[in-house]
C-alpha cells in the first residue's frame, strides 16, 4: 500500500510497547498536574503532553501518525474510545444499515489508485492523487469527540490536517458559498449502494467558511493507521462540532458551489436532518431528545449518560460561525 512507502521511520516514531492503559493513565497525570496550577503546568514533562497526541498504534494498518497539533481545542483529554469499539460500531450506509454491517462487508472497498476531485466555483480545480493529498499538509493528531445523531458518541484521534489546506490551494472564487463533499458509490464494491435508504452518492455539505474552520477535519487516519475501510478510507471528513452524519467518508469528489447543497439525510428525511446539524441538546430530534448521549465503550446497566454538549463541547471554537442565528430554525 502506498502509504507504507513513505517510511518505516514513521513507525519508529511510535513506541509500540505503550500500552493504551498506560498513556490513558499519563493523561490523568497531566491533568492532576495541570489542576495544581500554572505552576504544576509548567512542571508537566514532554513526554507526558507526547501523551496526550500520541497514541499507541493497534498494529493492524500501514502507519501514518501526525504530530502535536496546534489547532486550538482540537485535543481532549477524556478517555480514548477503544480502536476495536470504533472500528467495528460504525455507519457506512454503502455497506450495510447495522452497526456491524461496515466491518464485515467493507474489505471490497478498493482505496488504491484513489483520486478527489476538486471543481465547481475555485480558480484552481484539480484532481488530486490520494499520494497528492497526503503530502499536501504535515499530519496532524486530533483527538475529537464524534457524536452521532443517534444518540452515541466517541473520542478519537485522528489523522489529518485541517480541510482550509486543500481550500486555500484551489483557491475559491468569490461567488463560492458552499462545499460538497462526494462520497464514492460503486455497485461493484458497495453492497448497499442499490438499496434505497439514500439516495446515492451520499453527499454533504458545508457553509465555506464552517469547511475553512481549523477544526474541519480532512482525515486520513486514526490511532496512527491509515483508516480502516469501515472508517471512510482513505480519505473522509471530520467536523466534530456537528452530527456525525455531516461528516462523509471515502471522499472521490469535492464541488464548490453557491447553491445550499442537496445532502443524503436531507433529501431522505429534510424535517429530521437539517443542513446545519450542529450538535445541539436543545433542539430535539422529532423522535428523541438530543440531551443526552451513551459513549461508546461504556454501555452496561449502570454506565451513566453524559449531557450532550453545545456544539458537542466545541462552542469556544466554532460559536461565532453562527452569532446571530436562530439555531432552532437553522437545525
Ligand atoms: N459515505 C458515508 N459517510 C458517512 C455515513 C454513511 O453512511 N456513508 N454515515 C455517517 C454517520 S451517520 C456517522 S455517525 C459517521 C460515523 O463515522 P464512524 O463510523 O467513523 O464513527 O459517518 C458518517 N459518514
Ligand atoms: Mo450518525
Amino acid at each position: 500500500m502506498l502509504i507504507k512507502m513513505q517510511g518505516d521511520g514513521f513507525n519508529n516514531l511510535f513506541s509500540s510497547e505503550i500500552t493504551s492503559q498506560t498513556v490513558y493513565e499519563k493523561r490523568r497525570a497531566l491533568i492532576k498536574l495541570m489542576a495544581t496550577g500554572v505552576a504544576g503546568a509548567a512542571l508537566a514533562s514532554w513526554a507526558a503532553r507526547d501523551a496526550m497526541a500520541q497514541v499507541p498504534r493497534p498494529g493492524k494498518l500501514a502507519a501514518l501518525p501526525g504530530a502535536k497539533t496546534s489547532v486550538a481545542g482540537a485535543t481532549t483529554l477524556e478517555k480514548l474510545t477503544d480502536y476495536k469499539d470504533a472500528s467495528t460500531y460504525n455507519n457506512f450506509y454503502e455497506f450495510g444499515t447495522d452497526k456491524s454491517d461496515p466491518a464485515k462487508n467493507a474489505h471490497t472497498l478498493k482505496t488504491t489508485a484513489w483520486t478527489v476531485e476538486v471543481e465547481g466555483l475555485v480558480k484552481k480545480p484539480a484532481r488530486y492523487t490520494l499520494e497528492d493529498l497526503l503530502k499536501l499538509s504535515p499530519m496532524e493528531e486530533r483527538i475529537y469527540r464524534l457524536r452521532c445523531v443517534e444518540g452515541w458518541s466517541m473520542v478519537i484521534p485522528w489523522v489529518g490536517y485541517s480541510m482550509s489546506e486543500l481550500i486555500k490551494k484551489v483557491e475559491p472564487l468569490g461567488s463560492a458559498k458552499y462545499v460538497e463533499f462526494v462520497s464514492l458509490a460503486d455497485p461493484k464494491t458497495m453492497p448497499f449502494v442499490g438499496s434505497r435508504v439514500l439516495d446515492w452518492p451520499y453527499v454533504e455539505g458545508l457553509r465555506l467558511d464552517e469547511a475553512m474552520h481549523p477544526l474541519a477535519l480532512l482525515g486520513f487516519g486514526m490511532y496512527g493507521e491509515v483508516l480502516p475501510n469501515q472508517s471512510g478510507a482513505p480519505v473522509r471528513m471530520v467536523v466534530p462540532w456537528k452530527y456525525g452524519f455531516k461528516s462523509g467518508k471515502s471522499i472521490v469528489k469535492i464541488r464548490f458551489t453557491d447553491r445550499l447543497p442537496a445532502t443524503a439525510w436531507n433529501k431522505a428525511a429534510a424535517q429530521e436532518y437539517g443542513f446545519y446539524s450542529n450538535v445541539n441538546p436543545e433542539v430535539d430530534h422529532p423522535r428523541w431528545s438530543q440531551a443526552s448521549e451513551r459513549r461508546i465503550g461504556e454501555d452496561g446497566l449502570f454506565a451513566k449518560k453524559r449531557k450532550t454538549l453545545m456544539f458537542n463541547g466545541y462552542e469556544a471554537q466554532v460559536g461565532q460561525l453562527y452569532a446571530g442565528m436562530d439555531l432552532k430554525r437553522n437545525f
